[in-house]
């Protein structure tokens, strides 16, 4: 089909290893025949479409339903290079270890080789990938998250900068689930899962961990951070970026819904992102982000009218529902979450009859997911296909904290941020197997995303900031998830965050003063625009505190945590951290 020999002779390298029946290139076209055997082998499942036109259910093995952090690997030839952030593997060894893993594993299928792009076609920023996959659902997952057609094919026909993508779903055995990177070879080899992050290699293993490595040589960063642009009453628009760990509401910030009050002013809120972005610095001295996706692949438990009514929109058709609950009656879906009515005649997302009333057993998995097209979403920036991308002013850090970090503060300046971004912590989530509600140290949300030695990446990032001088996006952290004594949220959330995100604007543009603390900038209470919301002044009071022995607790994890990088770790954040330690004395 193409004609670029270095792509040619890759897929019959594969086509050799994996011994598929036939081969199929995807360009976009024909796709609807793919879903018809994907119905008729029971992969998908057609919904009302009716209610919900173009959707479709797809039920996971009970044991993949999340990223395996403990099966992903980063293989560098130094094991230093990998750095005490990743698992790690020489290349040589671990191909050695999968070759037979692949060996024939796609015996009586059919092999799809699927061109992509990552970014808007034909920008500067973006980058070719090719995903070669024995998955349906991985085909049609990857149309909608990526961006698939004749034009990336044929620019294929003139470059060798692409990444080499392999999956086969082989097994599922979670003995011998791997997903590996080889960012020496731009290549990702992720066999036994059909999940998400580990199977559509377009998002997490790509555009962040290949991407990171790629970004580090070519000075540009590659980051897990949503993309928003809020309009202002007079139509200026402003562009933050934020990162919080997976299932910590990049989603849900990105899609927002301005407070009434705002919305009377004429604030209006643009998604350009909900998940990633690729940063460069301009000719104009600043800094700029693109989305290089282009759909969403959204943890669907908790979405509703009241809290995220963008989502619920675009997600009432051309979706694919993941692992959540089946209700018969009507052939639509339900989580939890979604209203106080699960289906009567339901199955859960583990394929048995369940009812809501039965068992403690939940429909939808915590982590079942929405993939859904950009196109879809009623607040899509305008922006999103701009070549240049978006200028971005703030950089936003967040995650989620019982206590401790307080609903928010700006940090002093460009390597302040850095510190404040590589010493946050959160409580884990579903979205990758493990314990939930530990918490752990995630730099800048990146930890399990980084594909080289975190402790470079820090000095990467300061490196930037010396590049950017007085035009450095300033930096943020927030936390949306601060809670009182019986573990209720103080913070209502969701769309009244931009109540804070009007704070870290003002910041930005220097109309405000500040509050000195000793972990950065807080606001004046009476700068938190509480116009509209219900909050008593108590309530912000806790939520802006700032316990200064939790913070030594903190600090002492944060000496720990540094340590663990060596002399790979910059010395500017020694100082940072010796500087905090100092100001809580
Ligand atoms: P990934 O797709 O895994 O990267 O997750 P994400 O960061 O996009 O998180 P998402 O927006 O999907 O939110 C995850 C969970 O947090 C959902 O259950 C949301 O309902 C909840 N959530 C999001 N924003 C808020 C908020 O402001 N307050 C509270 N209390 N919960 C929130
Ligand atoms: C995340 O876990 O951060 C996600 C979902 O966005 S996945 O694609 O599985 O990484
Ligand atoms: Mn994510």
């Amino acid at each position: 089909m193409v004609e670029n020999l270095k792509l040619k002779s890759w897929v019959s390298w594969a086509e050799n290893l994996c011994k598929p029946d036939r081969v199929v290139w995807i360009d976009g076209d024909g796709l609807d025949k793919l879903r018809d055997e994907a119905l008729e082998k029971g992969e998908l499942i057609k919904l009302n479409q009716e209610v919900l036109p173009g959707c479709y259910l797809h039920r996971s093995a009970l044991n993949d339903v999340a990223r395996s952090e403990d099966k992903t690997f980063i293989c560098t030839t130094n094991k230093e290079d990998a750095g005490p952030n990743n698992n790690w593997q020489a290349p040589d060894t671990m191909y050695a270890r999968l070759t037979p893993l692949f060996e024939g594993s796609m015996k009586g299928r059919t092999m799809y080789v699927i061109p992509f792009c990552m970014g808007p076609v034909g920008s500067p920023f973006s980058k070719l990938g090719v995903e070669i996959t024995d998955s349906i659902y991985v085909v049609l997952n990857m149309n909608i998250m990526t961006r698939i057609s004749k034009d990336v094919v044929k620019m294929l026909e003139s470059t060798d900068d692409f990444v080499k993508c392999l999956h086969a779903t082989s097994t599922l055995s979670l003995d011998d689930r791997f997903i590996c990177h080889f960012p020496e070879d731009n290549a990702i080899w992720s066999i036994n899962s059909g999940y998400g992050g580990n199977a559509l290699l377009g998002k997490k293993c790509f555009a962040l961990r290949i991407a990171s490595y790629q970004a580090k040589h070519e000075g540009w960063l590659a980051e897990h951070m949503l993309i928003i642009g809020i309009e202002n009453p007079q139509g200026e628009v402003r562009y933050i970026c934020a990162a919080f760990p997976s299932a910590c509401g990049k989603t849900n910030l990105a899609m927002l819904i301005p407070p009434e009050v705002y919305q009377k002013k004429g604030y209006k809120v643009w998604c350009v992102g909900d998940d990633i972005a690729w940063l460069r610095i301009a000719e104009d001295g600043r800094l700029w982000a693109i989305n290089p996706e282009n759909g969403y692949f959204g943890v669907v438990p908790g979405t509703n009218a009241l809290t995220n009514p963008n989502a619920l929109k675009t997600i009432s058709k051309d979706t694919i529902f993941t692992n959540v609950a089946h209700n018969v009656d009507d052939n639509t879906v339900w989580w939890e979450g979604l209203n106080n009515t699960p289906p009567k005649n339901g199955i859960s997302w583990k394929g048995e009859k369940w009812d809501g009333t039965t068992s403690d057993e939940k429909g939808a998995h915590p982590n079942s997911r929405f993939t859904t097209p950009a196109k879809n979403l009623p607040i899509l920036s305008p922006e999103v296909e701009n070549p240049k991308g978006v200028p971005i002013s703030a950089i936003v850090f967040g995650g989620r904290r019982a206590k401790t970090a307080p609903l928010v503060y700006q940090a002093r300046d460009f390597n302040h941020g850095v510190f404040v971004a590589s010493t946050m912590a959160s409580e884990t989530t579903a979205a990758q197997t493990g314990a939930v509600g530990v918490t752990r140290i995630d730099s800048m949300a990146m930890k399990p995303f980084c594909g080289y030695n975190m402790g470079d990446y820090f000095a990467h990032w300061l490196n930037m900031g010396e590049k950017l001088g007085d035009k450095a996006p300033k930096i943020f952290n927030v936390n949306w998830f601060r809670t009182d004594d019986n573990g209720k949220f103080l913070w209502p959330g969701y769309g009244e965050n931009l109540r804070v995100l009007e704070w870290i604007l003002a910041r930005c543009e220097g109309e405000i003063p500040a509050v000195d603390s000793p972990i950065g900038f807080m606001p004046n209470p009476e700068d938190v625009n509480t116009d509209g919301l219900s909050i008593a002044k108590e309530t912000l009071d806790a939520l802006l505190l700032v316990d200064e022995d939790l913070w030594k607790t903190e600090a002492a994890a944060i000496r720990d945590y540094y340590k663990s990088y060596g002399d790979r770790l910059p010395k500017a954040l020694w100082h940072e951290l010796e500087h905090l330690e100092e100001r809580l004395k």
